[in-house]
């Protein structure tokens, strides 16, 4: 198969973490840089603005119907297709969340991304910045009650609805930044308009590399053209749609749903030559104020636009839901034509004048209707094809199909249903969603009670500290995944994690759930964790109380879905320092990604890194045994040691692993005997020069407190990130 393996690997040799950069593609834009120094924010709505709040108290019904006069409010600078947005906004709608992928939870709709570079400029998001404009007006007069982000999937769920088509719900709950989001869209050094090479070659032996879900730089799926534009390899083009609707979170269902559903409406844009355009608005000139793909306004008024370069739309009536889609896709033979642009395309053979489409700008002129190739592999794959036939002949089943699908599709990476806001929010639980039932809160006497039996009960501080961070630590702010609440840790696809020690887990949650009472697994680990990091700092000497809020809930198997959870297996996870294998990105960036993941600023991480290390909770299946980077005499105990020896000018290190560099050996400078083994993760605390001067404060004397403090806190944040139901 070509999904999962390993992701960091591949062909395209991934040296860099977040791979090409906005400053590589633009070198001459604008550089905000020395003002976001020093934890200086691009922020401009300040620490009190609380968006849930600005939300809920939206004027939300008088916003739908807004958004609803706005369809057919055709503009003179960019006519409606047809006299309506709707099929234009859908296609803005799907393109904001369609980056989404499975690998790492990263892209979405999330947070706005789309205002921004790389995603305003990518060639397949091409005029999408006049479908921002039109909404606009619309966004400055409801101001700070709805964000870009909340309001992209609005706007496409009433296009929806305004033309008939099934909406299953919205929340609400999206909040914008004010900045790109670093994600590591490939290293490629061209746009897919460019010629870069398509991702997956099986007779190279090329793979789509993971994270990445595109087929193509600039790319949010596959190429619509066909694999690598070949319009003839059908069996290529439902496999390249297969694997980057996979990364999407769809299945074969899901996939024909959401692109027959999608299709039923608007068109496509090919009407003139590519080089008729101008530069992609990132790169465009200041006067066109983030406009790009400039076109003459002439030919706008003539609805001579291009945007992919195929030209036509899939159905008679492509501002109506309905199965003319599906219809028409089996009742024609199609050939392969060429739009005027120069994009290979699918035409019905000897169409009936009823089936063919009106003209964007002019309805009572008729043009042929359009398939892609992409379209094309909904009845040549056999697969594909089954699913088409159900749909063409039961229009429920597509309605409810279809949907679903959106509603997974734009509501994917917000995580659990309680970060959903508003009045529409579907009171149907899904199961992508990781639905946990409601738990409750524990005595602050049974907490106690709790905490003493387990310091009592023979576990040690490095089992319990490693048991709890393995449950919680599986949380991703990308798509707010994962985390401890549900205590899925006790499913055996989770315990048996090669980063896990199941027989340790299964010994600790063995002894938690003898002694828990009535308290949630899911609060008993965390409690756990909390009693065996007290113990800790009481041995070190500081009294510090590990904050819990309880209240956490058990998940049902029948509320996981292991497939799901695959993605958020750790390939590396430096705070346990444990490395699969060797990879071409190097394994200090994959600390730096896992903190990212974990919402972690670089004290936080360094707090954090430091006080697992003395406390012993390094993985049992690093390479390197369970004592690599456990630097101190006393482990088990909190204390600053890792910092202290890890500066200390009386050890040098060498690397002693021939294969690499992964594993290093420090030896007293002068006696030149054996002291302790470290990894790159390691080390890069006393070679970075930043990481350095983070370290040297958690090494200083009269800190001491301080880093059981810090570290306490970051234990904390990691132990709490999931839990949205106490905001
Ligand atoms: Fe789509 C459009 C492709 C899926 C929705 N698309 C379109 C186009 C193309 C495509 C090429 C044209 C553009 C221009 O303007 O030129 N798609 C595609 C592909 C796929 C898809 C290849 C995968 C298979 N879609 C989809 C989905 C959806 C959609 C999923 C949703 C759901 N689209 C859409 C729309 C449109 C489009 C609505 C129209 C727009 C306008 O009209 O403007």
């Amino acid at each position: 198969s070509i999904s999962g393996g390993c992701p960091f690997t591949g062909d395209n040799d991934m040296r860099k973490l977040f791979g090409r950069t906005n400053r590589d593609w633009w070198p001459d834009s604008l550089d905000l840089g020395p003002l976001t120094q020093h934890g200086q924010t691009v922020d401009p709505m300040g620490e009190d603005y609380d968006y849930c709040e600005a939300f809920n108290a939206l004027d939300y019904t008088s916003l739908k119907e807004d958004l609803k006069a706005l369809m057919t409010d055709s503009q003179e600078w960019w006519p409606a297709d047809y006299g309506h947005y709707g099929p234009f906004f859908i296609r803005m709608a799907w393109h904001a969340a369609g980056t989404y992928r499975t690998g790492d939870g990263r892209g979405g709709a999330s947070s706005g991304q789309q205002r921004f570079a790389p995603l305003n400029s990518w060639p397949d998001n091409g005029n999408l910045d006049k479908a921002r404009r039109l909404l606009w007006p619309i966004k400055k007069k409801y101001g700070k009650h709805i964000s870009w982000a909340d309001l992209f999937v609005l706007t496409g769920n009433m296009a929806i609805e305004s033309m008939g088509g099934p909406v299953f719900g919205f929340g609400g709950g999206r909040k914008d930044v004010f900045e790109p989001e670093t994600v590591y869209w490939g290293t490629e050094e061209e746009w897919v308009d460019e010629g870069v090479a398509t991702r997956i070659i099986p007779d190279e032996g090329k793979a789509l590399e993971n994270p990445l879900a595109a087929i193509q730089m600039g790319l949010i799926y596959v190429n619509p053209e066909g694999p690598g534009g070949n319009p003839h390899d059908a069996e290529g083009m439902a496999r390249d749609m297969r694997e980057t609707f996979a990364r999407m979170a769809m299945n074969d269902e899901e996939t024909v749903a959401l692109t027959a559903g999608g299709h039923a409406f608007g068109k496509c844009h090919g009407a003139k030559p590519a080089d008729t355009f101008g530069k992609a608005p990132e790169g465009e000139n200041l006067h066109t104020m983030g406009f790009g793909w400039l076109t003459d306004p002439e030919e706008i008024g003539k609805g001579h636009i291009t945007t992919s370069g195929i030209e036509g739309a899939w159905t008679p009536n492509p501002t109506e839901w309905g199965n003319d889609y599906f219809r028409l896709l089996f009742k024609y033979e199609y050939e392969l034509t060429e739009s005027p642009a120069g994009a290979k395309q699918w035409t019905p053979i000897d169409p009936e004048e009823a089936d063919m489409a009106p003209d964007a700008r002019d309805p009572n002129k008729k043009v042929p209707t359009i398939m892609t190739t992409a379209d094309m592999a909904l009845k040549r794959d056999p697969e594909y094809r089954k699913i088409s036939e159900r749909f063409r002949d039961d229009q429920a089943a597509l309605d409810d199909a279809f949907a679903r699908a959106w509603f997974k599709l734009t509501h994917r990476d917000m995580g659990p249903k309680v970060r959903y806001l508003g009045p529409d929010v579907p009171s149907e639980d899904l199961i992508w969603q990781d639905p946990i039932p409601a738990g409750k809160e524990a005595s602050p006497s049974a907490v106690a009670d709790f905490k003493a039996k387990v310091l009592d009960s023979g576990l040690t501080v490095a089992e319990l500290v490693r048991t709890a961070f393995a449950s919680a630590s599986t949380y991703r702010k990308s798509d707010h995944r994962g985390g401890a609440n549900g205590a899925h840790i006790r499913f055996d696809e989770i315990k048996n994690w090669d980063v896990n020690d199941a027989a340790e887990i299964d010994k600790v949650l063995g002894k938690l759930d003898g002694l828990r009472g009535d308290m949630s697994m899911a609060d008993a680990i965390v409690l756990a964790g909390a009693a065996a990091v007290e113990k800790a700092a009481k041995d070190g000497g500081f009294d510090i109380e590990v904050p819990v809020s309880t209240g956490r809930g058990d998940a049902t198997e029948d509320q996981f879905d292991s497939e799901s959870w695959e993605p958020l297996e750790p390939f590396a996870d430096g705070f346990r320092n444990y490395l699969r294998t060797k990879a071409t990105v190097k394994t200090e960036d994959m600390l730096i990604d896992r903190s990212d993941l974990l919402n972690l600023s670089v004290p936080e991480m360094t707090a954090l890194l430091g006080g697992m290390r003395v406390l012993g909770a390094v993985s049992k299946h690093a390479d390197h045994g369970d004592t690599i980077g456990v630097l101190t005499e006393k482990p088990g105990v909190l204390s600053n040691d890792f910092f202290v020896n890890l500066l200390d000018m009386g050890t040098a290190w060498e690397v002693v692993d021939e294969s690499g560099d992964e594993e290093f050996v420090g030896r007293c400078r002068l006696k030149g005997e054996e002291k302790w083994r470290a990894t790159r993760t390691d080390l890069v605390f006393g070679s970075n020069s930043q990481l350095r001067a983070v370290a040297e404060v958690y090494a200083e004397d009269g800190n001491e407190e301080k880093f059981a403090r810090d570290f306490v806190k970051a234990w904390t944040k990691v132990m709490e990130a999931d839990r949205f139901d106490l905001e």
